[in-house]
């Protein structure tokens, strides 16, 4: 285990505070005072970037299970192909299922440290970019609680933040381009949380490279210890996108009754 998660187990309940929300955004967040050091300060609120949350032991476990899975768990998009894990999300309930116990283990590390509001994560995509893929700019939507995480696994990645459409009639087109506003470089082994305006507001996605150069327009690269106009060239990158749906529908088996 990471020295993060060792000093965040060790002090798990302790220095739990509330982060005000503003603009009627739907919870306070209960984050861990230890997170707070993590925060990428040159963005909107807020993300938090944290390097090496997980060891390369449990970065080749957790790819070794990734790969272990029947092959009938793989969705195949374009761009990359996916494993849903928990139940399809669906706005009157998600048919909850048992998370394996390798994906429940993270759930509950990662949801120890406040970032659901003292809920636990039920949710788990992980998404498979070969390099060249990626993901188109969207956003999480509402039935989720307002918290993404997600550890990565194999390779880094840029995450690129958009403003939303504008819904300004008669406005000249605006192209994914002109609404691009800035990247995270994300690293293999760290975990990324998304709350509040990050969330709610801001549309994310991976453009498909197989390399990037890191401009200015990267906004964390100091923290993640890179340095500008380096290039790096992607691998076959996993990612463990980890969420609370708050609504479940819990089933009664009903068998031998009528
Ligand atoms: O792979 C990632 O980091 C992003 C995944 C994502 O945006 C999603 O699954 O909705």
């Amino acid at each position: 285990m990471s020295d993060f998660c060792f000093a965040v187990n060790n002090s798990r309940n302790k220095n739990v505070t509330d982060i005000n929300v503003k603009g009627g955004m739907e919870r306070p967040a209960c984050i861990l005072e230890e997170l707070k050091q993590f925060v990428v300060s040159e963005a909107p609120p807020t993300a938090y970037c944290v390097p090496d949350f997980i060891s390369e032991d449990e970065e080749s476990y957790l790819l070794q299970q990734v790969y272990r899975s029947p092959k009938t768990k793989w969705t195949q998009l374009s761009g990359r192909r996916l494993q849903n894990w928990g139940g399809l999300p669906h706005p009157k309930g998600m048919l909850g299922e048992r998370l394996p116990d390798w994906l429940q283990t993270y759930c509950e590390k990662i949801s120890s440290l406040g970032t659901f509001s003292g809920k636990t994560a039920n949710h788990v995509l992980v998404n498979e970019y070969k390099p060249g893929e990626g993901i188109m700019p969207h956003e999480d939507g509402p039935l989720y609680h307002p918290t993404v995480t997600t550890i990565s696994l194999g390779s880094h990645t840029l995450l690129d933040f958009y403003t939303p459409l504008s819904s300004t009639e008669g406005a000249a087109p605006q192209t994914a381009e002109s609404r691009f506003l800035f990247s995270l470089l994300v690293r293999p082994r760290s975990l990324l949380i998304l709350q509040d305006e990050m969330y709610q507001r801001l549309l994310h996605g991976i453009q498909g490279r197989e390399q990037d150069t890191l401009t200015e327009k990267v906004v964390n690269l100091s923290a993640a210890g890179a340095q500008l106009g380096e290039e790096l060239n992607r691998g076959t990158r996993v990612s463990l996108t980890i969420r609370h749906v708050p609504k479940v529908i819990k089933t009664k088996l009903m068998l031998g009754k009528r």
